[in-house]
């Protein structure tokens, strides 16, 4: 850290250069910093749903391009994630409280016999940081406690990970089975994971293979906006 960053009081700064300097150190993954500045902030009488959207929000989309684009790698995206949750932590009970409108509910999962679980860590997370309510069911999931927690969480979206060759052929029977209850045009399903890809994507007939957090955070996004407009024809 530079002597002139040592130096940075954070409430010295105006608004405006207060939620620039919120990026910077969101992108650097300071979470006692972004802590102080949402603090900062919330004194300041900014509403939580503009410090979501207009500091951290906005802070973890330049992170998620960099991310996509191979400029930062996951020890870094875990940490700026790190630090969105230390602000996250502060706003959530007060998110709730003022009822700031959420983006729709997902219950993500990794899927039974698969115990990798950084990935889908990072897109539950980066999901939250753009506005959407997560449940997240861990690792070694079967079609039960997914389809559970679907209605008991009375969601939006499935979202499935895999990062073995041999547990991403569950998915297909975790969509065969909602297809099977008359379940599957309730949910907007989306998987991801290493090994897949566009293609088995398709032919496992989920709605959208996400290819990495970004991906999912627009997907999820797009369909959302779909359904919305579904509904209110
Ligand atoms: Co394992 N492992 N591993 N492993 N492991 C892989 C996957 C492997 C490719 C390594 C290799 O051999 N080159 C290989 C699989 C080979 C194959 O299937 N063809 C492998 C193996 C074989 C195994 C074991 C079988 C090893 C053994 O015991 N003999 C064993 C399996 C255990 C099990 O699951 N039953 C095993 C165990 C482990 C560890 C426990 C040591 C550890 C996991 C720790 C953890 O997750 N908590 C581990 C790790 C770390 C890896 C590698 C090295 C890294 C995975 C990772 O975290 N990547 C991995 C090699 C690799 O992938 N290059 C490997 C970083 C992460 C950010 O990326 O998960 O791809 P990723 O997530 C991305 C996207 O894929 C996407 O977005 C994420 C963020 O951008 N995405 C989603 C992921 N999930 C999504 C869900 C969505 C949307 C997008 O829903 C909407």
């Amino acid at each position: 850290m530079s002597d002139e960053e040592d130096d940075l009081i954070l409430s010295e700064l105006n608004d405006e250069e207060l939620v620039l300097q919120m990026m910077d150190d969101l992108y650097d993954g300071m979470k006692a910093e972004i802590e102080e500045s949402v603090n900062i902030l919330l004194e300041r009488k900014w509403t939580p749903y503009d410090i979501l959207t207009k500091a951290l929000v906005e802070g973890m989309a330049i992170v998620g391009v960099d991310f996509r684009d191979g400029i930062l790698f996951v020890p870094e995206v875990l940490l700026a994630a790190g630090a969105m949750k230390g602000g996250m932590v502060i706003l959530k009970p007060l998110l709730i409280e003022t009822g700031a409108p959420r983006l729709g509910k997902m219950v993500i999962g990794t899927v039974k016999g698969d115990i990798h679980d950084i990935g889908k860590n990072l897109v539950g997370m980066m999901m939250e940081g753009a506005g959407f309510e997560i449940y997240d069911l861990g690792i070694n999931n079967s079609l039960e406690d997914y389809i559970g927690a679907l209605e008991a969480e009375d969601a939006d979206i499935l979202g499935m990970s895999a990062l073995l060759t041999t547990t991403m052929p569950y998915m297909k029977v975790v969509i065969d089975t909602l297809i099977e209850q008359g379940k599957r045009d309730k949910y907007i399903v989306l998987v991801g994971g290493a090994p897949l890809n566009e293609e088995f994507g398709k032919a496992i007939g989920a709605d959208a293979y996400c290819r990495d957090a970004a991906v999912a955070v627009e997907t999820a996004k797009e369909f959302m906006a779909r359904k919305h407009n579904q509904l209110s024809a």
